[in-house]
């Protein structure tokens, strides 16, 4: 069965985490994705947080599945000429250099789409045009100036960061969209264009409850935060702690064995529909017509007390015990896995959400595939390609380069 992406190619400038998972993602859809690499250095990721020496580090194997890799210098000067025939022979250019960097190397837009108007130029940067444009950034600095960290955390401790990477998985996620959006204009207007995300937008698009609740702030204190209704509201939206962030408020309570188990908990929400239910299982029956607790509203200023009460239930069984009573009610709720149980979770494995890969040189390991299941498309994740692996291959089926002219290239060392 042909793929979705079938014969659209990729020369893929892209390093460290941002960028990787676009083009992951596309290549999971069947893109030949050409990842272009430092003769020699490669993605600095090869080598960071390395646990078996001198064999490509999980950072990096995990982020370039069904991926080929070159290797280029694409300032050497016949480097530079190969770059341009690439350019040629691509549908999407995608990078994720610090501002400039493809710019300086003498590929601004311009030029490329003088070589190539069919082009598709996307870059992943930390900011949009304004003060910060030219900065570097990593993931914590897109969550930090993206609006996450100040409304992440407890309300007597500092701003946090989510593990979660939103600044970078979330912004590539955004541009593997912007990308096929411009593959499809394409198909009418017959013409490439530019394509950009920053990473503090996408982590602000991702923050946008917290941009309501900024604007609702002006209207009273926000009754579903832990700070109501006994604490302080500033003139800025507060760290809210484990609350839902939607209507129907929630907290995570803990379960039998919290004691020694730090991931113990279950995540509660008590949705008004089901609200009698919760009442019955906790063994609090009266709550249902009690004018004091019947109605949402009626209820917002007393969710500590509700929480604290419906946890003294929820300890009394563990978070897999909790779930199968709670499930059957219809009460939306969900125990807090650890990294060890959604490895080992057999549903994820079945549907390719966690995949186990081999690797030449690492052998076996686990990694995530594709979270978007497409009926005619499905994604088979093969591992990533070892640094240069495809260099001749792709010299001489993409750009028919003779032996002659591999080793001409190569002897000048732009390969
Ligand atoms: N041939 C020749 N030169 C190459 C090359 C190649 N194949 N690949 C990269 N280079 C050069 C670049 O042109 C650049 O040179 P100049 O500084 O002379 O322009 C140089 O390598 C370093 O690139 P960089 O500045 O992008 O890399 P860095 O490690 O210093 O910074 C990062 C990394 C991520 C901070 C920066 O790339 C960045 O801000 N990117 C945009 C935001 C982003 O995607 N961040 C997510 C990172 S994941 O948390």
């Amino acid at each position: 069965m042909g793929k979705a992406l079938d014969g659209v190619r990729i020369l893929d400038f892209t390093h460290v985490q941002s960028g990787p998972t676009c083009t992951q993602l596309l290549a999971w859809f069947g893109a030949d994705v050409i990842k272009v690499e430092r003769p020699g250095v490669g993605d600095a990721t090869r080598g960071q947080l390395r646990d078996i020496p001198d064999v490509d580090s999980l950072y990096f194997t995990m982020l370039n599945h069904n991926k080929r890799s070159m290797t280029l210098n694409s300032k050497h000067e016949k480097g530079k000429a190969v770059l341009e025939s690439l350019i040629k022979a691509c549908d999407v250019l995608v990078e994720n250099f610090a501002p400039g960097a493809l710019d300086r190397m003498g590929f601004p837009w311009e030029r490329i789409q003088e070589i190539n108007p069919r082009m598709i130029y996307a870059s992943v940067k930390g900011f949009g045009p304004g003060p910060y444009e030219d900065c570097k950034v990593y993931e914590n600095v897109a969550q930090c100036t993206g609006g996450a960290a100040s409304t992440t955390g407890f309300d007597d401790g500092p701003p946090t960061v989510t593990g979660a990477q939103i600044g970078d998985s979330g912004t590539g996620l955004n541009l593997a969209l912007g990308i096929v959006t411009a593959l499809f204009q394409r198909e009418r207007s017959g013409r490439g264009q530019r394509v950009m995300a920053a990473m503090q937008d996408s982590v602000l698009n991702l923050c946008r409850v917290k941009l309501r609740d900024q604007q609702r702030l002006a209207h009273g204190p926000l009754k579903e935060y832990p700070q109501y209704p006994d604490g302080q509201f500033g003139d800025a939206v507060p760290r809210s702690g484990n609350a839902s962030g939607g209507g129907q408020p929630g907290w995570i309570l803990k379960c039998k064995g919290w004691e020694s188990d730090p991931n113990a908990y279950i995540y509660f929400i008590t949705q008004a529909a089901v609200w009698p239910a919760i009442c019955k299982v906790i063994g609090k029956e009266e709550w249902i017509e009690d004018p004091e607790y019947a109605t949402p509203e009626a209820r917002l200023p007393k969710l500590v007390h509700i929480f604290a009460t419906i946890e003294e239930w929820t300890k009394t069984k563990n978070k897999v015990e909790a779930m199968d009573i709670l499930n059957p009610l219809n009460i939306p709720c969900g125990p807090i896995l650890s990294m060890k149980e959604v490895a080992a979770e057999p549903s994820l494995r079945a549907t390719g959400t966690v995949v186990e890969v081999d690797h030449p040189t690492r052998g076996k390991y686990l990694s995530v595939g594709n979270p978007i299941k497409l009926s005619d498309s499905p994604s088979e994740v093969t591992r990533s390609p070892l640094l240069g692996e495809h260099t001749e291959e792709i010299l001489k089926d993409v750009l028919g380069l003779s032996d002659a002219e591999i080793a001409e290239v190569r002897a000048a060392g732009a390969i």
